[in-house]
């Protein structure tokens, strides 16, 4: 199955962000299929997978996977869908998975939809969801949000410089963000 009529909507912004929040109001809203990288990568360590220990420790400090797994996922699971329209949430988080991405896949995003909250709210977020994640703790908070500031902010850049950002301020409750976003997509999906 070919991808060229693929579209692809990235979705970046820090741990804790909104980012999954925002995507499922998404589907139920535009027809998109959300690919979260982060569930993609989880699903192999849940798996028993022979990546899947390599995978968690990587989780546990917050370190971003090697791309060839990820982007692997990423491209069985749109593969896979009947859907073309796809929103994939947390990724590309460094250049190396930026550029293994559309080396491999060979799709540019339509725009990268980018969360922007303060560092204390994500902290706070995070330490309050409380669902047994092995990287929400104040041991592996510090080491995201640092990766986040050092490797994604620079992806987020890049696309800036093509025009390609959609900021949306994501300090608000979920539906107010949800407006934002809303517009976003009436707008550049139509
Ligand atoms: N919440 C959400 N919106 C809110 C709002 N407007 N007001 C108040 N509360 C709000 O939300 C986080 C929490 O905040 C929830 O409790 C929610 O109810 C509340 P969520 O929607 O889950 O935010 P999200 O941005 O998705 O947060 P998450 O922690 O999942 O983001 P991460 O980017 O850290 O997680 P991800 O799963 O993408 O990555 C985890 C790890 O996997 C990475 O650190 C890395 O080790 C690895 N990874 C890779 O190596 N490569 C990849 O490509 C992807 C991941």
């Amino acid at each position: 199955q070919s991808h060229d009529a693929a579209i692809v909507v990235f979705v970046l912004g820090g741990p804790g962000s909104g980012k999954g929040t925002q995507c499922q109001k998404i589907v139920e809203h535009f027809g998109f299929t959300h690919l979260g990288a982060g569930d993609l990568l989880q699903a192999e360590i849940d798996s028993g997978s022979e990546n899947g220990a390599m995978i968690e420790n990587f989780k546990k400090e917050g370190k971003i996977v090697p791309s060839e797994i990820t982007v692997r996922l990423l491209q069985q699971a749109m593969q896979q869908s009947e859907n073309k329209k796809f929103i994939i949430d947390g990724f590309p988080r460094n250049e190396e998975n930026r550029a293994a991405f559309e080396n491999i896949v060979g799709i540019e995003p339509e725009f990268v939809l980018f969360f922007e909250c303060p560092e204390e709210v994500l902290t706070k977020r995070i330490l309050n969801r409380n669902q047994g994640r092995v990287d929400d703790n104040v041991h592996t908070i510090p080491k995201r949000l640092k990766v986040y500031f050092e490797q994604t902010l620079p992806v987020i850049d890049h696309y800036s410089s093509k025009g390609k950002v959609q900021k949306v301020d994501a300090h608000r409750s979920v539906d107010e963000v949800f407006e934002g976003v809303k517009s976003i997509f009436c707008r550049l999906t139509k």
